[in-house]
């Protein structure tokens, strides 16, 4: 039902994004929209470059008067460090990074493969993913992140939080984390990369709330929604893991720690009293928040470059240096989130859709009912 494509350089002069498939007669509020690109930018290990920039978009086509009109909605940002024609071709891979299949596959310099895989691209995904999170808000659905794991430094055990918890525990946080003695861990130990000229990964945790039973579907592999929430996530730079609930110690143990039991209230009607699934029986949401994790492995680009080869001289030297952040774990958290919250969306338009936000009313009030019959 949603699709987008993003455009653009990390050094160009601009990055867009064109999303198709959102309804009419939704308030836009650019104010959360380039709020979220804020955050986007902070964090504990970030590098130069945000403090360079401060990303805003703007909307460039889709909304009249404040209000989604249904036709495609066009983003544009303007990058203030514009130099890409001016600067140098690199010939040393970095290990990690897809310099070295991305020049060998397209046949062409190694600048031109980082320019467009850097996770400067995720600002249009982030652009996309904020109005999504405004569109959800209108049924209930909240979504929030937090960072679970920074290099050693964990949380041990994150509980049931609430969405209003994450966001409440996490604000003011400089690693978007919800416990201040695990933030002190995990910044000593972004502290400890910088000082090595090293860099260092993580894992960060998605909750959405207020999702109806039924979105997603188990009658097809493409339409399973934990199979969709894992795509999105991988395609995230640095992502390398991702995990739904219970995720890696689900093989672990037994079924009856693993399942989640069901129980049926008058006023409630179905629920769960725990959320091992994360929110997703066979590929369909079963009422319960989804809980979704993603790993992040440290930054390819590194002070102390790894051993690479030239690929001029095809001699062994250490791979190129450019400057890169030493953490983007905080970061990838917003942008989790973002992405979470574009494909909840495209599976609430798929099962609710129409072309304006009354009509999706209707249909979801209606779906709510059959749901308490
Ligand atoms: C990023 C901007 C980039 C990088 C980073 C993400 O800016 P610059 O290259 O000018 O420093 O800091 O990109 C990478 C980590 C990468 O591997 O490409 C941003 O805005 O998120």
């Amino acid at each position: 039902m949603l699709q987008y494509l993003t455009t653009g350089e990390s050094h160009g002069q601009h990055m867009a994004a064109i999303l198709e498939g959102m309804p009419s007669g939704l308030p836009v509020s650019m104010e959360a929209l380039n709020a979220e690109l804020t955050r986007r930018q902070q964090g504990y290990g970030r590098g130069g470059r945000q403090k360079i920039e401060q990303d805003n978009v703007q909307i460039i086509g889709g909304v009249l008067k404040g209000l989604t009109t249904g036709a495609p909605v066009g983003f544009l940002l303007t990058n203030k460090d514009f130099k890409i024609h001016e600067m140098p071709e690199l010939f040393r891979p970095r290990p990690g990074h897809t310099d070295l299949a991305g020049s060998l596959k397209y046949n062409q310099g190694i600048r031109a493969v980082l320019e467009r895989s850097s996770a400067r691209e995720t600002t249009m995904r982030v652009a996309v993913g904020a109005l999504c999170q405004q569109f959800l808000k209108v049924f209930k659905i909240e979504v929030a992140s937090h960072v679970v794991r920074i290099g050693s430094a964990a949380i041990e055990e994150t509980g049931n939080l609430t969405v209003a918890e994450i966001r409440q525990k996490t604000a003011g946080s400089d690693v978007q984390c919800i416990c201040r003695e695990a933030e002190k861990k995990m910044i000593e130990v972004i502290d400890k990369a910088r000082q090595a000229k090293d860099t260092v990964g993580g894992q960060y945790e998605i909750r959405v709330t207020g999702v109806p039973i039924g979105l997603g579907s188990y009658v097809h592999f493409e339409r399973k929604l934990d199979g969709r929430l894992a795509q999105i996530l991988m395609s995230m730079q640095s992502v390398k893991a991702v995990e739904i609930g219970e995720g890696v110690r689900a093989g672990s143990i037994f079924g009856s720690q693993a399942h989640d039991e069901i129980f049926y209230d008058k006023k409630q009607g179905y629920y769960h009293k725990t959320n091992r699934a994360g929110g997703t029986e066979g590929g369909t949401t079963n009422g319960s928040d989804l809980v979704v994790r993603a790993t992040m492995k440290p930054i390819s680009t590194l002070g102390q470059p790894l051993a690479s080869v030239n690929m001029k001289t095809k001699e062994p030297e250490k791979a190129d240096f450019e400057r890169s952040d030493f953490c983007a774990v905080p970061a990838g958290s917003v942008i989790g989130a973002s992405l979470v919250a574009y494909v909840v969306a495209d599976a609430f338009l798929e099962k609710f859709g129409g072309d304006s936000l009354a009509e999706i009313q209707r249909n979801y009030e209606g779906y709510l009912k059959q749901l308490h019959a």
